[in-house]
Order: C-alpha cells, then structure tokens, then sequence
C-alpha cells in the first residue's frame, strides 16, 4: 500500500512537470503585396515526363488564396532541446517527374527513404554542404526500390535530377524537434498538393507545441526568399504569437 502511494505521487510529480513547463508557438507566414505567377514547367524528355508534367506549375512559390505562403519550413535553434527521429523513415519519392513531396523537413539523425514511382530512370543529387556522405547523386533506374539516406547535419539540402532539369526538392534538416512546415499537410496526415494549397484559404498557419519554458531564435526558411529570424520567449504554459510576412525574409535564396 505504502509502495502504491509513492508510485502515484512520482507518476504526479512527473505529470505536472510534464504539463506545466511547455508553451506552443503558433503564427501565420504570409505574402506580401503582389503574388507572382507559378511558371509552367515544360518537361523536354522522356514521353512519361512529357504527359506527366503538361499542366503543372512551379512549386518554388505558392501563395494561398488566404495569403498563406506554402513549404515554409520554421524552427527552433538550440542544440540542447530533444532530438527524435521519426521510428518511421520519412519518404521523398520521385513521382510524375518531380520530388513529392516538394519540401520536406525531419530533424538530423532522421533517415529518408528516397524512392521513385517513376518508369523512367531518375537520378538523385544532393547538394549537402556539412556532411559529405549525405551529397550522394545516385542513379534510381528501379521503379519502386528504396534508398535510405540518413542525414546527420542540419542544413537545407537542394535535391536535383541530372537527367530531368526541372525537378527540384528540399529536405531541410533542422537541429531538434521543434519544427513545422506551413500548408504541407492536412488534418489527417495526407500531403496538400501545390494547387489545391493555392486554392484554399489557409493563412500560413503553423504550430509548434510543447515547447520547453525559455528564450529561442526562431527562423523561417522559404527556397525563394531566404531565411529570416526572430527571439522568441516560451513560457511554461500558454501560447505565444510569432508571425512573419515576406518582407520579414532576407532577399536572397536560401540554398
Ligand atoms: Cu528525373
């Protein structure tokens, strides 16, 4: 009996400590003044590709009907806040001719599973800067075969292929858990696509929660505009505002 009440007061003290010391960071990315067109995107070979990418757009800016900027990947800087890759390795999949998704952020240890669904051969190139074994430009001739990748380094990393020029991706590695990626998916797990984002209404909505109480530099980065940062104070409870627009960013791409 005596041993059943000490358990049940750890279990409390651990609940409490649990609950009362994380806020959530919430806020919008929005655009402002004038959204530019996405451009067409002309597929010059292979016949799959031709059919695949007719119609499609430029993903490297989309902006929501409601203003929202879509793929802005915002997080936290601190080394010293928990890092857990995901038990389930992450996906980037090479399908109809583009990286699907088209920005994807995972914290640094995370393994991506790198696939195509393609019939016709692609290529993977990394542009990793920090880790070497992590700038792999690997042949995916097979439908269908996985290619794990694990990335150790935080750092935007560009993705290409060789052999069809206008496909481009994002995997951002970001130091700890503390992150989210604006419009990438909906309430029940599923990717937003491009267009259907464009459509909608949605604001630039993000939410970061459980966030140990103290002082962060939160940063925001967009593959078009840049990067831009802040100093956030969490508290142990409670939700704080973070909001920023485009003209928050610095001007210049962020490879
Ligand atoms: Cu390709």
């Amino acid at each position: 009996m005596k041993a059943m009440r000490y358990v049940t007061t750890i279990s409390a003290i651990i609940l409490i400590t649990g609950l009362s010391y994380a806020g959530t960071i919430t806020g919008k990315i929005t655009y402002d003044g004038d959204v530019p067109a996405r451009s067409m995107l002309k597929a010059t070979k292979d016949q799959h590709c031709i059919d695949a990418v007719k119609g499609t757009k430029s993903e490297a800016l989309v902006v929501s009907k409601g203003t929202g900027i879509k793929n802005v990947v915002v997080y936290l800087r601190s080394r010293k806040a928990k890092v857990t890759p995901p038990a389930k390795n992450p996906v980037m999949d090479q399908m109809n001719c583009a990286y699907s998704p088209h920005v994807l952020a995972v914290v640094a240890g995370t393994t991506v599973d790198i696939r195509s669904s393609d019939p016709v051969a692609h290529n993977v190139h990394s542009h990793a800067k920090k880790d070497p074994e992590a700038a792999v430009n690997w042949q995916i001739a097979q439908q269908g075969k996985v290619f794990p990748l694990t990335l150790k380094k935080a750092e935007p990393i560009k993705f290409t292929c060789d052999i069809h020029n206008w496909m481009t991706g994002y995997i951002v590695v970001v130091e700890n858990d503390h992150f989210a990626v604006t419009g990438d998916k909906d309430k029940d797990g599923k990717w937003i696509s491009s267009d259907a984002y464009e459509k909608s209404s949605d604001a630039g909505t993000y939410t970061i929660a459980n966030v140990p109480a103290g002082k962060y530099r939160i940063q925001v980065w967009h593959e078009e505009l840049g990067l831009a940062n802040r100093t956030v104070t969490v508290t142990d409870s409670g939700e704080v505002e973070e909001s920023f627009t485009s003209s928050d960013f610095k001007k210049k791409k962020a490879k």
